[in-house]
């Protein structure tokens, strides 16, 4: 796909967040009127109060400047200025580097998005000339297994399995130690989203990245916490809660295509500061992208990316 088309579905993706209000004034509505909207569209849009605070502070003192310099006034610009601001430093996409394998460990509720958020991964790396192999981690849940076994084998890609019921970190730390034997590039570990309860939850996922630790201290690499924004400022304390007992090291936000809710990346960006890898739009492969700041903002903005 060319970047062009890339940013079209992003566009498309993003249209029920999207900050309508933020084109030009139309005529007869006053600039303060239209940042009043503006204001609405972030509240509606799940960025939250703090978050919306801040982008409104820093859209009047933008503003202010184009105004001073008799620059024409063109609020999605400047909207979009202001969004690029808040987001870009968590515009850090995964860097693999030499490491082998590149160890991911995949963590987030029920529903979130993992188990299809590995299979994009896993084909992106594929087209990129990497190895790749997975470990059915989530042993809770009975299909969970299957779905990434049966997957794993229709793209002709190694998945490491057991039982349902089997000790999650027992089929990771095999798979682990199966992808490290065979020189693999990539490996990538799935996780339950729900246990009995959700300290049961924390507890053995901690105890995954203890017994990962054993095998090679670095790893995981990447702890890649995948949120579905369709949760909107829930997702925000979701992040708060995993990052607290996880230690997250980059996030995946899904389902940006079926909410009106998309501004809770603003918020996640804002008040947690951690890099944002990848963003779903779509149950495409294409449609699992690379997070980028100004795509993002551009498209959120209704603006073109400069
Ligand atoms: N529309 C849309 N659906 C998604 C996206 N990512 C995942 N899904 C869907 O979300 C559902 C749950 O995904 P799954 O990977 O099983 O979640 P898990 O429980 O976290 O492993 C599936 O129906 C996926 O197709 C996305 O970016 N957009
Ligand atoms: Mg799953």
């Amino acid at each position: 796909m060319t970047e062009k088309n890339l940013f079209a579905r992003l566009r498309q993706g993003l249209a029920k967040t999207r900050l309508q209000m933020a084109t030009d004034v139309p005529a007869g509505q006053s600039i303060e009127d239209a940042i009043e909207n503006i204001e609405d569209g972030l509240l509606m849009a799940d960025v939250g109060l703090d978050t919306t605070a801040k982008i409104m502070a820093k859209f009047r003192l933008t503003l202010d400047l184009v105004l001073k310099n008799n620059q024409p006034v063109v609020l999605a610009n400047i909207l979009k200025q202001t969004l690029f601001e808040l987001l870009e430093p968590s515009n850090k996409p995964i860097i693999l580097g030499r490491t082998k394998p590149f160890t991911i460990l995949i963590v987030g509720v029920n529903g979130a998005g993992k188990t299809t958020t590995i299979g994009k991964l896993a084909k992106r790396f594929k087209a990129n000339r990497k190895s790749v192999m997975l470990a059915a981690g989530d042993t809770f849940r009975a299909a969970a297994v299957e779905q990434l076994t049966t997957w794993g084998e229709r793209n002709d890609i190694p998945v490491v399995a057991q039982d349902t019921g089997a000790d999650s970190a027992s089929v990771i730390y095999d798979g682990l130690s199966s992808a490290t034997a065979r020189g693999i590039d990539v490996f990538i570990a799935d996780t339950a989203g729900r246990l009995h309860t959700q300290n049961d939850l924390m507890a053995e996922l901690q105890k995954v990245k203890r017994v990962m630790q054993k095998l090679a201290s670095e790893t995981p690499h990447e702890i890649l916490l995948v949120l579905d924004a369709s949760m909107g400022q829930n997702a925000l304390r979701q992040a708060q809660e995993f990052n607290r007992t996880m230690g997250v090291t980059g996030l995946c936000i899904t389902k940006l295509d079926g909410t009106a809710k998309g501004g809770v990346v603003l918020a996640i960006a804002d008040q947690l500061g951690l890099p944002i890898r990848y963003i779903g739009v779509g149950e495409s492969i294409d449609d699992l992208q690379v997070f980028d700041a100004m795509q993002f903002a551009s498209a959120l903005a209704g603006a073109e990316p400069q």
